[in-house]
């Protein structure tokens, strides 16, 4: 790898954090611009909680939970067993170092400061050099439906639910009206940048949200990079959660070609795995084949390299 211009990663949950965090080690500090997914982002126990934007900061930090991929590591959990004591809702988990997280964002985002601004003091608070720039200040919430469950949100959806109901349709409530902040702007349209990677996050519910938003897609359309999305499935699955499940409920094959069918009009070239490579000419567009699954820094750091220069030979416009 050898680069010192500048790089945005577009992100969702724990696979996406995975190669930010790859690129995040790569490249020299502040080189980074992560824009992330804020579609999960729900109010509980009247706190704003932002489980996407968490598990980044906490990743690029080094302080991640290598079990779950979310929440703190080393974490206690002494809340959460009062809570339960007292007959509070337990449903979703938060971690006592994590609370805090929750217990600032709100008290500052009350005070009247934008989430951007908010998320820029915690990554810095954790001494994280690459920016942390959610997709939206004004709130965006991913809205599942299903067939058996009725309409959920998605934090209803995922971990109340554990992701079980059979989804009909996705939606995402708020994007029409919410902008990229100025910050999102910027960093898209910063002519020192060399690429753009849409990080193995889940399409639908990490991705779609954020090209959901007006006016991202045309921000990733008029830059000057490349961009360069990474295909989160592994031999025709997913590595964590239920991106496949997904897939399959709403008709779409879990193949390469699906992705970059989705991805079209956004992305000029795809990176898929070796399990996947007769895929690799039903594309469409350019395809690196090289290991995607990364399940160690080493290899976070190599796919990481790989992406950078896969796009530093693919020019634009
Ligand atoms: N995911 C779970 O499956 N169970 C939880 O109790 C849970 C708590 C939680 C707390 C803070 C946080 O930032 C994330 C948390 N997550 C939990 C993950 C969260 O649902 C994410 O939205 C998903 O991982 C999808 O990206």
């Amino acid at each position: 790898m050898s680069t010192d211009r500048r790089v945005v990663a577009l992100t969702g949950g724990v696979g996406g954090a995975k190669l930010a965090h790859g690129l995040y080690r790569r490249l020299p500090p502040g080189a980074l611009a992560c824009i992330v997914n804020t579609g999960d982002d729900f109010r509980h126990l009247d706190l704003h909680v932002s489980p996407d934007i968490d598990t980044l900061i906490y990743t690029l930090g080094g302080v991640e939970n290598p079990a779950t991929g979310w929440g703190r590591r080393d974490e206690t959990w002494t809340f959460m067993a009062v809570l339960e004591q007292l007959g509070g809702p337990d449903w979703f988990r938060l971690g006592d170092g994590d609370l805090a997280f929750h217990v600032e964002r709100t008290r500052r985002l009350t005070a009247g400061e934008r989430l951007t601004e908010v998320t820029d003091h915690l990554r810095r608070g954790l001494g994280v050099s690459a920016a942390v720039l959610p997709m939206a200040d004004a709130p965006v919430r991913t809205i599942v439906h299903t067939v058996d469950a009725g309409t959920l949100t998605f934090q209803e959806y995922f971990v109340r639910h554990r992701a079980q109901p059979r989804v009909r349709a996705l939606e995402y409530e708020g994007a029409d009206h919410a902008e990229p902040p100025p910050e999102v702007v910027a960093a898209l349209a910063d002519p020192g940048l060399a690429a753009v990677v849409l990080c193995p996050s889940n399409p639908l519910l990490s991705v779609a949200p954020l090209l959901a938003v007006a006016g991202m897609r045309a921000l990733l359309a008029a830059c000057r990079a490349p961009v360069v999305a990474v295909s989160p499935l592994i031999g025709g699955a997913a590595v964590k959660g239920p991106t496949a499940k997904v897939m399959d409920e709403l008709g779409i094959a879990r193949t390469p070609e699906a992705i970059a069918e989705g991805y079209r009009g956004v992305i000029d070239a795809l990176v898929i795995d070796p399990s996947d490579a007769a895929s690799r000419d039903r594309c469409g567009l350019p395809v690196l084949v090289t290991p995607t699954l990364m399940d160690s820094t080493a290899r976070r750091e190599a796919l990481a390299d790989e992406v950078l220069d896969f796009a530093a030979t693919l020019g634009r416009g």
